[in-house]
């Protein structure tokens, strides 16, 4: 399961400082254990800033904190930017918390390598984001074994849920089920609903749950329409450039495409690049219906342009029930093994209506 040195997962491995009380032990370990990475190294790791560096060489690591390591997927999106930050503002030293945040770099080796870190180094929480769902029994077994209780956030794993305290995200499934659904609607409305549908789908990650649950319910509901037909369905990794590439070389392959279903806006914002250079018109006034996941801002601003039809929300704002949970579990309560979002489905009509109280 390991690749590369030991030190690999350092270079993303940034300590968030604060006050005191608990864990001298914990401290002095990661402190030795922080130095060790950064000496032992001897150069930094790519994608290491001056700060990140400046801050493992923090001279005090104070006691008082509550050590939570945040394993993050990486950068794939701007949901996922969203994402980090909640939780970057949601765990800070002034609300009693050190957080060590770890960016898996997209590389779910490199996500489990840490987590064994954090073991070694002994902090009070882990709350790991999954990049794919298989791969985390060995390393949540031995957190158990250690004490240290897991939370995980955002996409899931596949491991048995005993061995970790709860999941807190969204419902990805139910997320596919509302895109097709809005689809159904729409297509309704304009009285279209027995023409023949081609559907191009561009999906996430590969083994991800937000991949595997969106699939799962897009097709679930596809199937019920048999004049509706899935040209392709292919991986873009949820990200803008792969989003793009894919979708040229399906441009290539299809001419008579009638939806785009993307698994998140980034892959969208590409396609629909993919789509400008090929002539392709999409949305309100073209001839493609184009349909994603996350409702980011610069999507509000394509379905006010009617260039994106509709974007099924996916809220990255979870740091804050992340945190609930610790406070709970802090004070022996017991905590509900699944924990969903809230969410909304918004459309190229209602967008102008929502776009201000957008916090991401
Ligand atoms: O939709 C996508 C991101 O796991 C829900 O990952 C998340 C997905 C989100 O990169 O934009």
């Amino acid at each position: 399961m390991f690749v590369g040195c030991k030190n690999e997962s350092v270079g993303n491995m940034h300590v968030v400082w604060g006050i005191t009380m608990k864990k001298y032990l914990a401290c002095f370990l990661m402190v030795f254990i922080g130095g060790f990475y950064l000496t032992g190294c001897g150069q930094a790791k790519e994608g290491v800033q001056s700060k990140d560096l400046h801050r493992m060489n923090a001279p005090v690591y104070d006691a008082g904190y509550i050590t939570v390591g945040f394993i993050q997927t990486g950068k794939e999106s701007d949901w996922r930017d969203a994402n980090t930050n909640d939780f970057l503002n949601t765990f800070t030293n002034e609300r009693g918390y050190q957080l060590i945040y770890i960016d898996g770099n997209s590389d779910s080796n490199r996500q489990i390598k840490a987590a064994y870190d954090l073991i070694a180094q002994k902090v009070d929480y882990m709350i790991i984001d999954p990049i794919v769902e298989d791969g985390w029994e060995d390393v949540l077994k031995l957190a158990e074994q250690e004490g240290i209780p897991v939370i995980i956030a955002d996409r899931g794993v596949s491991a048995d849920a005993s061995l970790y305290e709860c999941w807190v995200g969204s419902d990805f499934k139910t997320e596919g089920i509302q895109a097709a659904k809005w689809l159904e609607d729409y297509l309704e409305e304009n009285g279209r609903q027995d023409e023949a549908l081609n559907i191009v789908i561009l999906e996430g990650t590969e083994g991800a749950s937000a991949a595997i649950g969106r699939t799962e319910g897009l097709m679930e509901e596809i199937k019920k329409h048999k004049n509706w037909n899935v040209l392709t369905s292919k991986c873009a990794n949820f990200t803008q450039g792969e989003g793009k590439n894919v979708m040229e070389e399906i441009l290539k392959q299809y001419k008579n495409i009638n939806v785009v279903i993307s698994e998140n806006d980034n892959m969208m914002f590409g396609a629909m690049k993919a789509m400008d250079h090929a002539g392709v018109k999409y949305g309100v006034k073209g001839e493609v219906i184009t349909i994603s996941f996350d409702a980011l801002k610069e999507a509000f601003q394509l379905m006010m342009k009617g260039e994106l039809m509709v974007s099924v929300e996916c809220n990255p704002l979870i740091a804050g029930s992340a945190e609930q949970v610790i406070q709970d579990l802090e004070q022996g309560k017991e905590v509900g093994k699944i924990q969903y979002v809230e969410e909304s489905v918004f459309t190229y009509k209602n967008a102008a209506q929502h776009i201000a109280n957008r916090k991401y």
